[in-house]
């Protein structure tokens, strides 16, 4: 009897998934991974299609070569878009910080928040002017984690299972940001709320949506995109 009973609680826990290390539940993850898409994307990155450079910072050419402005907002990811309750979110900072942090959405709200303007550069070739977006600012989150010296690298680690990687010094830019808001209003679920990150001045593969995991790191280790040919 017990040993029946143990092999379905077994099985059920494995149906449903692993908890994360912490006690906070893996969220649903609604719709199918576009491995096509995805498969796209590694073969224009090996031929170097649409990778035309970091966007024009002087806003002499606002819109980079190639890139054509949209007035939407188009949705891209790998297709399963994590459904993150707010009560369930958690933020965990840690690696070569002096403070590591978890943080509740509610904590999270409590940090300094701030205002932010900037303009939105997909490698799929479209750019989106203007957006208006309200968070923490990645300085205040620097003043609170203080790195260690040899922190030179940060990674993202995202409720979808994405990655990606940032130099320290990227991140520290004036208008990098943790976002919770756009257009004054909550971040919506397929835009990667509760929170994202949000990194302007390079394509937006660098800034991941559903963020939970914030790694500071002497070494680089390349993410999602990285290592399918995106630098
Ligand atoms: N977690 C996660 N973040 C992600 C992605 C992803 O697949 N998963 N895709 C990246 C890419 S390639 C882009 S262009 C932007 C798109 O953000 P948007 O859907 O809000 O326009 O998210 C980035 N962040
Ligand atoms: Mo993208």
């Amino acid at each position: 009897g017990f040993i029946f009973f143990a092999i379905l609680y077994s099985a059920g826990r494995l149906f449903r998934g692993w908890p994360m290390a912490d006690d906070t539940e893996r969220p649903d993850l609604i719709g199918a991974i576009k491995d096509k898409l995805i498969r796209s994307k590694e073969k224009w990155a090996e031929e170097g299609r649409l990778l035309t450079g970091r966007p024009d910072l002087g806003h002499v050419n606002r819109l980079p070569p190639g890139q054509r402005l949209v007035t939407n907002w188009p949705v891209l990811d790998l297709g399963a878009q994590p459904d993150v309750k707010p009560e369930n979110w958690r933020l965990r900072v840690g690696g070569a910080v002096e403070n590591p942090a978890v943080w509740t959405l509610e904590q999270f709200h409590a940090l300094p928040q701030e205002d932010f303007t900037s303009d939105i550069h997909c490698v799929t070739a479209w750019s989106r002017y203007d957006n208006h977006w309200r968070g923490v600012s990645s300085r205040a989150l620097l003043d609170l984690l203080k790195p260690k010296a040899a922190a030179r690298h940060l990674i993202f680690q995202s409720y979808d299972g994405y990655t990606t990687n940032v130099t320290h010094a990227a991140f520290s830019d004036p208008d990098v940001l943790l976002a919770h808001s756009w257009e004054g209003a909550a971040l919506p679920r397929e835009h990667g709320g509760p929170v994202r990150v949000v990194i302007p001045d390079w394509y937006f593969w660098k800034s991941p949506k559903w963020i939970t995991r914030i790694e500071f790191s002497a070494t680089d280790r390349p993410g999602f995109w990285e290592t399918r040919g995106y630098h």
